[in-house]
């Protein structure tokens, strides 16, 4: 059922390194016309780093694991693209229908086709008014049970992240910061929150992996926390204002479920802007270019 292109494939045979691509980021997480640009670029910056990226999306409900340029372009330009978490894949695939995966769909998908380094933006979490909402995303159950390593920068910030590292740790889902002790807050460089761990190059990230393979029999993942460049990051100030006024507009409008994620991104795209998009890009250029060494690392280990 599941698409493999044969590029990825080959190289999964050949144990050369691949990075699994998120489609969500660029359908529901990215403005138009910007997102095919970014989508293409992302995946040149997996191959300058020597791996071969692998986006993942479902299209007429098929699978698919690497996209060709066309394919990139529907992901990016149709018109009602659904966003797909883990738990919608077999109803989009029986339904037959196209959808952009979110970070729980692709990691699931990734796995299950062998690829074991996955680069993101942000990963979901608990959203601030959990107590309410009971709003978490459903990409940190998914990596408390798939062995995969996501490369991110931290958590999307317009979520409460003290309460997200504490699912994580409940969930018992390894988290280290790259090049850093402070969780990184997707569009800055410190959440304001501390890590257990630091790692500083991707063979130190390859040696954990190999541990966890011996050692963890829950098939967890590993996070990979790689903070924006503290001279790209958001003006931290200018991140407060405006995203206080997005929950509000979040409030007033009732938007729940699916669509808060998207709404929060877009409103701090408009009310900075572009500003939250530059940061938020900046952040994803480098961790797809952490994954491509991680799993080149991985590769000879
Ligand atoms: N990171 C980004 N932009 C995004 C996302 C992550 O830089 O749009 C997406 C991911 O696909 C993540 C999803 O899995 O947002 C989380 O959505 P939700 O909160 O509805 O689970
Ligand atoms: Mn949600």
């Amino acid at each position: 059922m599941l698409l493999v292109s044969e590029e990825v494939r080959a190289a999964i045979d050949a144990r050369r390194p691949v990075v699994a691509l998120e489609s969500t980021i660029i359908a529901h997480g990215l403005p138009r016309p910007r997102n095919l640009q970014v989508a293409l670029e992302l995946e040149d910056a997996v191959r300058q780093e020597g791996a071969v990226p692998a986006t993942i999306a479902v299209l007429d409900g098929r699978p698919r694991v690497g996209l060709d340029k066309e394919q990139l372009e529907r992901v990016a330009n149709e018109e009602g693209i659904r966003k797909l978490g883990h738990r919608d894949l077999p109803l989009a695939v029986a339904a037959g229908v196209s959808g952009a995966t979110t970070v729980s769909a692709t990691a699931q998908l990734a796995a299950l086709a062998g690829v074991r380094v996955f680069a993101t933006g942000g990963l979901g979490g608990v959203h601030r008014e959990w107590t309410v909402t009971q709003d978490e995303s459903a990409d940190l159950g998914l990596l408390a049970r798939t062995r995969i390593t996501v490369v991110c920068a931290g958590v999307k910030s317009i979520l409460d992240v003290p309460a997200t590292l504490q699912r994580l740790e409940t969930l018992g889902v390894a988290v280290a910061g790259y090049g850093t002790d402070r969780f990184p807050g997707f569009y800055l460089s410190d959440s304001g929150h501390p890590v257990d761990w630091t790692l500083r190059s991707p063979v130190q990230v390859a040696d954990v992996m190999r541990a966890q393979d011996a050692l963890d029999a829950a098939d967890s993942a590993l996070i990979v926390a790689n903070p924006v460049p503290q001279e790209q990051q958001l003006d931290p100030g200018l991140h407060a204002r405006v995203l206080a006024d997005a929950l509000r507009a979040l409030e007033e409008r009732g938007i729940t479920g699916q669509a808060v994620t998207p709404f929060l991104l877009d409103h701090l795209v408009r009310h900075t802007d572009g500003a939250s998009l530059d940061a938020n890009l900046a952040a994803v250029r480098g961790n797809v270019r952490l994954a491509a060494r991680i799993a080149t690392a991985w590769t000879r280990a």
